[in-house]
């Protein structure tokens, strides 16, 4: 199993659901950039009060902030192996992300690509009902995705760092799916 891994995709895809079970499974850490925010929203630090409107909105938190936990929790491991979910989500925080890891002496051994159609992405977001889950948000977050997210598609691949995989179908043929190319 690979150690140090990205997982990008449309939001609702499935990133945190299956980056979850590969992490229990095959004990890497896993760093979702969305979990630790909500996690601060609900401490009500002064981190979290900046990021809950904007996430409420469906916008991109700003890549400092952003930066910073992720930079935090990195270096906080101790040579574990990790998965980050939903970071990077535009170039600039790709490109930040290589003299960290540079530091770190590690570098990036996968890019999974969770692939699902539009229709099938509202759906599930629709019935999860999140905060940020209503149809206009999720619009709006789809069309951010488009623009400051699916560059990263052509970035890593350029690096010859991406797998695109089926994110359509039950929880357990994904993972299965998932296991098959990370192996
Ligand atoms: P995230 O927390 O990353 O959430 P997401 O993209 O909406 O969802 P994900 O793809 O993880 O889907 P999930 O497994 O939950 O982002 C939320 C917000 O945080 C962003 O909008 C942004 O504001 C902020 N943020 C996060 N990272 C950032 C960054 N790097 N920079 C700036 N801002 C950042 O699955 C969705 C639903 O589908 C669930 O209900 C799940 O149970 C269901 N599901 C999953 N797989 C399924 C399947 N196979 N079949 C049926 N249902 C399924």
């Amino acid at each position: 199993m690979k150690q140090r891994l990205l997982f990008i995709g449309p939001p609702g895809a499935g990133k945190g659901t299956q980056a979850s079970r590969l992490c229990d499974t095959h004990g890497l850490r896993h760093l979702s950039t969305g979990d630790l925010l909500r996690s601060e929203v609900s401490a009500g630090s002064a981190l979290g009060k900046e990021a809950e409107a904007v996430m409420n909105r469906g916008e991109l938190v700003s890549d400092d902030l952003v930066l910073a936990i992720v930079r935090s929790q990195l270096t906080a491991l101790n040579g574990q192996g990790w998965l980050l979910d939903g970071f990077p989500r535009n170039v600039a925080q790709a490109q930040a992300l290589e003299p960290l890891l540079g530091e770190l002496q590690q570098s990036i051994e996968i890019v999974v690509l969770l692939e699902l159609s539009d229709e099938v992405l509202v759906e599930r977001l629709l019935a999860r009902g999140r905060a940020d889950d209503n149809e206009s948000v999720i619009r709006n977050r789809l069309e951010i995705y488009r623009k400051q997210t699916a560059p990263l598609i052509d970035y890593y691949k350029s690096k010859e760092l991406l797998v695109s995989v089926d994110a359509q179908g039950s929880v357990d043929a994904i993972t299965t799916r998932l296991e098959e190319r990370l192996a």
